[in-house]
């Protein structure tokens, strides 16, 4: 990457006051558990996005994308989501920090964020790889925000009001796990989220003899959003048949396997809540992958990684054929390495249709498995396959 200073000083004509580098991030395991207040496992990257900012006086905001060579400029008042997705998430951002202006002193206090800003942005986490490039930039324009205009926040209510922002300018009702793991990510260390509690707790990564390998499909099929949130309603849907029973469970972290298989299951679900197999389905895969991210990390505590490596296959087979986010890509490239073995685990990370598998791979053996999986993905598919070799990184900071 460029050094960001200079080119801010080049695009605007004056200095930077603040640069803030912001991660992308790897889960080991528990997919699509966030926003159903479950348990994740990711941890921050050393791919990242930069922003460096400075203050304007006339209520605009400059904004300029530096790897697209994009510029785009708007009022600060009354913002809406814009047509070039980059933008929704700064601006995106800059409404849930208005927001919270005038939670606090009311919308006829003045505040310094509506005489605007330049901001320019780069990075070099791969878009739409599924290592949340977009949270990146929400998190670094937050928390190069809070920084200039001093606003106090907290990197949880910065992770917070991201999410809510994502919910708002890019239309995903994403759960908190993106925004929490670039934000809160530590140096060789995987966070355990709670993320109905949002307690967490940091583990050391000691893959001993293994490594962590991205396989990217290169692909990001176009339904992506549309279908992520209908994973979310299927959920809630489940949700509110569970509770006609057990009105304690208010989400599905508080169902057991056996409270789903009861008023869930084809069998015993009556013509009443006419729910379709497909909630069943997902429902099931929901509370299984919370419980396994619990055993999985009590593999990584007893050091045993190959039960660990097995759970992220037990996950692929559940996101893929029971909650149906995977794809043709991604199936073709976890079926390459799983009778392998010198590769632990390997499944589909983050959202889904597209994007990365996560493998865990024998370090002496790393090349000559990329070279037969890239093989297979080229006979099978129209597509290349991109490698990425990650290492786990500090969170959201000023540079
Ligand atoms: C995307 C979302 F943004 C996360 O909140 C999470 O739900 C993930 O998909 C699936 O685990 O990255």
């Amino acid at each position: 990457m460029q050094d960001i200073r200079v080119s801010f000083q080049q695009l605007f004509s004056s200095s930077a006051s603040l640069v803030v580098q912001s991660p992308g991030r790897i889960n080991l395991i528990g997919e699509h558990t966030d926003y159903n207040n479950g348990f994740v496992l990711p941890a921050a990257i050393d791919k990242c996005v930069q922003v460096a900012i400075a203050k304007r006086t006339d209520g605009t905001i400059h904004m300029h994308a530096i790897d697209l060579q994009e510029s785009v400029i708007v009022p600060v008042i009354a913002m809406q989501p814009h047509a070039t997705s980059w933008v929704n998430y700064i601006i995106g951002v800059v409404v849930q920090v208005q927001k919270y202006n005038t939670s606090k002193s009311g919308s006829n206090a003045s505040h310094e964020i509506d005489k605007g800003f330049d901001i320019c942005i780069q990075g070099d986490i791969p878009i739409g790889a599924g290592l949340s490039s977009s949270a990146a930039v929400e998190c670094a324009v937050i928390f190069a925000l809070n920084e200039m205009y001093q606003l106090g926040l907290t990197t949880m209510q910065m992770a917070l009001m991201t999410q809510q922002s994502e919910h708002e300018f890019a239309g995903v009702k994403c759960g908190i796990m993106d925004m929490f793991a670039s934000l809160h990510g530590k140096s060789n260390q995987v966070i355990l989220l709670d993320c109905g509690s949002l307690q967490h707790s940091y583990y050391p990564l000691d893959l001993k003899d293994y490594q962590i390998i991205l396989f990217d499909t290169q692909i990001k099929h176009a339904l992506a959003s549309s279908e992520y949130n209908t994973r979310r309603m299927e959920c809630e849907q489940g949700v509110g048949v569970l509770q006609q029973k057990y009105p304690s469970i208010k989400t599905l972290r508080d169902a057991s396997k056996q409270q789903v298989e009861q008023c869930l299951a084809p069998k015993n679900n009556d013509a009443k809540n006419a729910i379709s197999d497909k909630v069943y389905q997902r429902c099931k895969y929901v509370v299984d992958e919370i419980e396994r991210v619990q055993l999985a990390v009590k593999d990584l505590l007893a050091g045993d990684i190959k039960a660990f490596g097995q759970k992220m296959y037990e996950t692929h087979e559940g996101l893929s054929k029971l909650y149906e986010v995977s794809c043709r890509e991604l199936d073709i490239l976890v079926n390459a390495v799983k009778d392998n073995p010198h590769v632990l685990g390997a499944r589909m990370m983050g959202g889904g249709f597209g994007g990365c598998t996560i493998n865990i791979i024998k370090k002496s053996k790393v090349q000559a498995i990329i070279h037969q999986v890239a093989e297979v993905y080229a006979q099978q598919t129209a597509h290349t396959l991109k490698v990425h070799q990650v290492k786990i990184a500090q969170g959201t900071h000023i540079k």
